[in-house]
């Protein structure tokens, strides 16, 4: 018997440095509606999505950055999402930097039900970039200054969303989805859909050796395609899109099914709604098949995945 959740994509257009959060969370107002107008039962929005990608900006003065960042969750600028969400009955996944009441910084993100109950937060795991400014780079990405690793693991939970009773949600952050680790604990939690909010940058400003530009988009959809595949789960990747305060991100949104098959994806590089049916019952092919976890792991063949960071050298051939 088929389990139909019907998932929407929002993917946003740039945010500029100057733009408050009253005109992101209005458009974000308005791209619900647009996917409520099509069926879509769970909405999901980009990493950082209030505010430009503030960690391409930086400051000497690390206190000035907090700005940028969320101290309540719902507060008065954002309750219009979680109204909205209300009235429309839908649930949404939002990113957005967090400081807690301890002070402490996250890139965040966070599930929300039709009631406006947060069901689940995730905290950026896998921080690129670097903590200190960069003279080689032309645009910074100072994601390392800004933010703590997230404390929370990759969390999934069974939830009511739409009209099933149980979805097995997960949720990771931009970097997190080249990570082949974040997705196989998802997939150990017996994930069903992954929800990832990203704003990647269409040039690598790191300087270490020439990137065509064309592999930017690749190696995105490479990744969310083979976490899908590989973990038997539905993936909504969503993207931050366009010049940003003089800086471009690629957009490129997908709906990818536990195939690995793309069932939708954005082609504009602005506010858009892409939406798909996911049958996930389509889950359980590979999870009682080539990826029946429980029959076919060989955990103790891959201990240098949790006891070592760095790569080692090979032994050399004595021959
Ligand atoms: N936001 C984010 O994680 N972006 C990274 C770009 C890293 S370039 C230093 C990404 O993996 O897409």
């Amino acid at each position: 018997m088929s389990r139909i959740l019907t998932v929407a994509a929002a993917q946003l257009g740039p945010i500029q440095k100057a733009e408050g959060r009253d005109v992101a969370v209005a458009r974000m107002v308005r791209l619900m509606e647009r996917a409520h107008a099509r069926g879509a039962e769970l909405v999901v929005f980009p990493e950082l999505a209030l505010t430009t990608f503030f960690p391409r900006h930086f400051n000497a003065d690390r206190a000035e950055a907090d700005r940028w960042f969320e101290s309540a969750m719902p507060s008065n600028e954002t309750a219009p999402l979680f109204a909205a969400a209300k009235r429309l009955n839908v649930g949404f996944h939002l990113g957005y930097a967090e400081r807690t009441p301890e002070g402490r910084h996250f890139n965040t993100a966070i599930l929300v039900n039709p009631a406006g109950q947060i069901m689940l937060k995730y905290r950026k795991i896998h921080l690129p970039g670097h903590a200190e400014f960069d003279p080689r780079r032309a645009v910074q990405h100072l994601e390392k200054r800004y933010f703590e690793v997230g404390d929370l693991g990759f969390p999934v939970i069974r939830a009511p969303m739409g009209g099933l009773d149980g979805v097995n949600m997960g949720m990771m952050i931009c970097n997190d989805r080249r990570w082949p680790e974040a997705w196989r604990v998802l997939g150990l939690q017996s994930v069903e859909l992954v929800m990832v909010g990203y704003n990647t940058p269409s040039l690598n400003q790191a300087a270490a050796g020439f990137e065509a530009h064309h592999l930017r988009v690749f190696h995105s959809h490479l990744s969310v395609q083979a976490g899908a595949y590989q973990n038997a789960t539905f993936a909504v990747a969503v993207a931050k899109a366009g010049t940003e305060d003089g800086n471009e991100l690629f957009g490129h949104s997908i709906i990818v099914n536990p195939q690995g098959e793309i069932l939708a994806q954005a082609t504009s590089w602005d506010d858009e709604v892409i939406v798909a049916d996911c049958d996930l019952e389509a889950c359980r092919l590979g999870r009682t098949t080539i990826f029946a976890f429980d029959k076919h792991r060989r955990p103790e063949a891959y201990t240098s995945i949790t006891a070592q960071t760095g790569a080692v050298e090979p032994p050399e051939w004595q021959g």
